[in-house]
């Protein structure tokens, strides 16, 4: 149902969705339950003429059930979210996908921009070909990267919404995740965490490109980057 507004553009965003759906179907189902008995009995039993109104205290068996049957069916409910939760979690923030098919990226955030550091041709970090970019995520379809996540201010947060991916940028460490696109295009990133004044100012375009429009891309950067790593 989500995708119906925002595209699925990561190998994790239909499992993030399944879930926010079976919380919501879960949540949902209950809601109205609820909603419907507390509808039913103001009806059912409305003032009607001068009848005295009842003192109900809750204790005794068959009132009391009203309470321990839905908590206890609810609590059920509870297991298969967290069950569901937890899969999703260890395979969003828990693991990493293997380099070196894997690409590293450096994102640093700061009051108001995002810096992207991409490892350039040799697909490696801290490199004569590194191509450092403001505001701008250059990636490829179908390839995993594992980013590394640092603040230099305030706490950010790394937001790609066709990801299904957020994660906080806390100054004083680097965090590491992962992602892999399957659709190519040009998206919205957000900063998800007030961070100043300036917080809505720091949005960012991620370009998912296709293997060969990405190392043209490349090639189109090497003379800038070399430029700026002679001067
Ligand atoms: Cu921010």
């Amino acid at each position: 149902m989500i995708e119906y507004f925002l595209e699925q553009g990561s190998t994790y965003a239909a499992s993030v969705d399944g879930l926010v759906n079976l919380i919501g179907a879960l949540v949902g189902f209950w809601f109205l339950a609820s909603l419907g008995a507390f509808l039913y009995l103001i009806f059912r039993f409305r003032k009607k003429g001068n009848s005295k109104a009842q003192y109900v205290t809750g204790y005794e068996k068959h009132e009391s059930r009203w309470v321990h049957w839905p908590h206890h069916l609810i609590l059920v409910c509870d297991v298969f979210i967290v069950i569901g939760a937890v899969q999703v979690w260890i395979d969003v923030k828990q693991t990493l996908p293997e380099e070196p098919r894997a690409e590293r990226v450096r994102i640093i955030s700061q009051q108001w921009a995002w810096t992207f550091v991409h490892a350039g041709p040799d697909g490696k970090l801290d490199t004569a070909d590194d191509i450092p970019m403001i505001d701008e995520l250059h990636v490829e379809v179908n390839k995993p990267y594992i980013y590394e996540l640092s603040s230099l201010d305030v706490l950010h947060d790394f937001s790609v919404p066709i990801f299904r991916l957020k994660q906080d940028a806390v100054p004083g460490r680097v965090i590491t995740g992962w992602f892999e696109p399957t659709i190519t295009g040009e998206y919205d990133i957000q900063c998800a965490e007030i961070c100043g004044i300036g917080h809505g100012l720091m949005p960012g375009r991620i370009f998912i490109e296709s293997p060969q429009k990405h190392a043209a891309w490349q090639a189109q950067q090497a003379p800038t980057t070399l430029a700026a790593t002679t001067q």
